[in-house]
């Protein structure tokens, strides 16, 4: 039985990466005094390194590989990956970026079923914050019971230390939890912590390699706006709802990461549209 919903944020709730980070790294480049500018095809590739502050690490070694581990690097890092948080805090805050379709009713709806909500992202704690109060509520981050972010775990995604931690605290079993992300390295994660993962690809990661997925699809949906895609590989069209969530975490394939080894086989519930 399904539990609890853990979302990831980048690229899942919003599509942040392009028009967010990509734009406040450029700026704290600026403030820095540095010509860096990064572009959104260049973005897109960089987005394999996850962690801004690993970001820039990357970068600036492939730049300039002599003194990476240098001390005084790591500390212009910090700072500049600083300025960085605030420009995005500041650019959520003006509105400039909306949760995708179907995102807030999902989470409405889990909140009126008691479903419990959690979030498992690589982006610091003061960016979720700053989103969830500014397209959600104001109250909207006390209503995910932990929000495990940034530099909590030693490894990032893809390493499982996220939704390893998030499920400790959470006191529930991988197989009771769906978590909903929308890149590779996320759902590497997501499947090593051995949660069913659904993938809702994104404007960066439309045709990259999801195997191991519980399900690709297009967004969330609306009614009257369906999301389209495969769950276990079988077309789908529809609304994803707690109770599509639930009918597919119940599905048991030792295959797929995140499957509740030994419990029964079901079979996939059907197409749902609109
Ligand atoms: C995406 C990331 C983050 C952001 C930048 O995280 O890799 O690093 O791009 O945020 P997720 P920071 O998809 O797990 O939400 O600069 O705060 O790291
Ligand atoms: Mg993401």
């Amino acid at each position: 039985m399904l539990r609890a919903i853990i979302f990831d944020v980048d690229g899942t709730l919003a599509e942040t990466e392009r028009d967010g980070h990509r734009v406040a790294f450029n700026r704290a480049f600026r403030d820095a005094g540095l010509d860096w500018e990064w572009s959104v095809e260049e973005y897109g590739r960089l987005l394999a390194i996850t962690g801004g502050k690993e970001r820039i690490a990357h970068h600036w070694s492939r730049r300039d590989p002599q003194c990476a581990g240098d001390a005084s690097r790591q500390r212009a890092i910090r700072a500049i990956h600083a300025q960085k948080t605030r420009h995005y805090v500041e650019l959520v805050e003006q509105g400039t970026i909306r949760l995708r379709q179907g995102v807030s009713r999902l989470i409405a709806e889990a909140r009126g079923e008691s479903i419990r909500l959690a979030i498992a992202t690589t982006t610091s704690p003061e960016n979720v914050e700053a989103l969830l109060r500014s397209t959600l509520h104001e109250d909207a981050p006390a209503w995910f019971e932990f929000i495990g972010a940034g530099d909590i775990v030693a490894k990032k995604k893809p390493a499982p230390d996220i939704y390893r931690l998030v499920l400790s605290r959470l006191g529930l079993p991988a197989h009771e939890c769906i978590s909903i992300e929308d890149s590779p390295a996320g759902l590497q994660a997501g499947v090593a912590a051995m949660i069913p993962t659904l993938v809702t690809t994104g404007v960066y990661c439309t045709d990259a390699d999801f195997s191991g997925a519980l399900g690709v699809l297009d967004g969330l949906g609306e009614p009257g706006l369906p999301a389209s895609g495969t769950i276990r590989g079988q077309d789908w069209s529809g609304v994803v709802d707690v109770a599509a969530l639930d009918a597919w975490s119940r599905v048991s394939d030792p295959s797929i990461g995140g499957a509740a080894g030994g419990r029964p086989r079901e079979s996939v519930p059907t197409t749902r549209t609109g």
